[in-house]
């Protein structure tokens, strides 16, 4: 990418939007293309075409997508596959029509079976059953790879697929309903100790085990695959720890110093026993994360309280 390239950011007010755009402003790239999901509306399949008809961006990161936790995917998941399928379809295509030169996808690690070997490497795609708690988002997701990876081989777009693990950082969604567990558990623990409540609610069993990787990290790892890797196929983009939810609990109540019960609410569910990506074939094009999930939440707590606290009052 050169600084004078036109970049689009689809999704940019959002987790992963937000620190594409911090992450391209540090690297000295300002000229880009950005808009709130109020100014456009990409599952219209109009107003996609008129903005890139309009604009012809040079790159674009799609990083916009309906996300959510199990129970938001789980209660809505008419919402998550339509609207992520809408999406998708918009702007990969309009990318190809509009000759972009190249495309990065966000997938997302419920992509692979959910006794898939561990950890899961890109090979274990459609290799067994999903996850029920969030296949049609899945299946949303994984036709974008093939979306991607078609168009790559019909029309010799250079379209590639990241597929992240579960990611956590400033900006996150700290919705208890609709938010995924790091932050989830982050607001619930804080709230516990602001108001002296001697117990915190933790969904399921708390066995289950899942990786997280600081949002900055993904950013800097989307910035490098962009100028660094043009194949077919997913690329995983993890940290190569995982920990199980009743071990992050306890991490989380020390940065937070909250000293309670943890209660185990059994009637949510665990989703899928373990996630960890394969990350080998990203190592070996030569990135690695920075972050630690100790210092990663350290810096998303101080943003939780300057930012989400305070606006509750806290
Ligand atoms: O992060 P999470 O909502 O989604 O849940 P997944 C991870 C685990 O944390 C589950 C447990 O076993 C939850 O039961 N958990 C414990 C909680 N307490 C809580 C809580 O208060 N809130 C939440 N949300 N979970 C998502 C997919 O799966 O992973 C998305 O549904 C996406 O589509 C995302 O792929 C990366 O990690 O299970």
């Amino acid at each position: 990418m050169e600084k004078s390239d036109l970049i689009y950011v689809a999704g940019h007010a959002g987790l992963v939007g937000s620190a594409i755009v911090r992450s391209l402003n540090q690297s000295g790239f300002h000229n880009l293309l950005l808009r709130t999901h109020a100014e456009l509306d990409l599952t219209c399949q109009h107003a996609v075409e008129k903005l890139f008809q309009e604009y012809r961006p040079d790159y674009v990161f799609l990083a916009a997508a309906k996300v959510g936790g199990i129970l938001a995917n789980w209660e809505r998941s008419a919402e998550f596959i339509y609207e992520n399928l809408m999406i998708q379809n918009n702007v990969i295509h309009q990318s190809y029509v509009s000759g972009v030169k190249k495309l990065l996808f966000l997938g997302s690690s419920c992509i692979y079976p959910k006794f898939a070997n561990q950890p899961i490497s890109e090979d274990e795609l459609l290799s067994g059953k999903l996850e029920p708690t969030n296949e049609p988002y899945a299946i949303a997701k994984i036709a974008g790879i093939k979306l991607c990876d078609s168009y790559r081989r019909q029309y010799q777009a250079n379209f590639i697929s990241a597929m992240p693990t579960n990611l956590y950082g400033p900006n996150d969604n700290f919705d208890l309903e609709t938010s995924h567990v790091l932050p989830a558990l982050m607001r619930k623990i804080h709230d516990a100790k602001v108001n002296e409540d001697d117990t915190v609610v933790v969904w399921g069993s708390g066995q289950p085990r899942r990786e997280f990787l600081y949002i900055d990290d993904l950013a800097d790892a989307l910035l490098f695959l962009m100028g660094n890797y043009s194949s077919e196929g997913p690329i995983n983009v993890g940290c190569g720890l995982d920990i199980s939810i009743l071990e992050l609990t306890h991490l989380l109540m020390e940065v937070i110093s909250y000293q309670g019960l943890i209660e185990f609410d059994q009637s949510k569910p665990d989703g899928t026993p373990r996630k960890m990506l394969d990350t080998t074939k990203l190592d070996k094009i030569g990135w690695r994360p920075k972050v630690s999930l100790k210092e990663g939440i350290e810096l998303t707590y101080n943003w939780f309280l300057d930012n989400v606290a305070k606006h509750f009052g806290q």
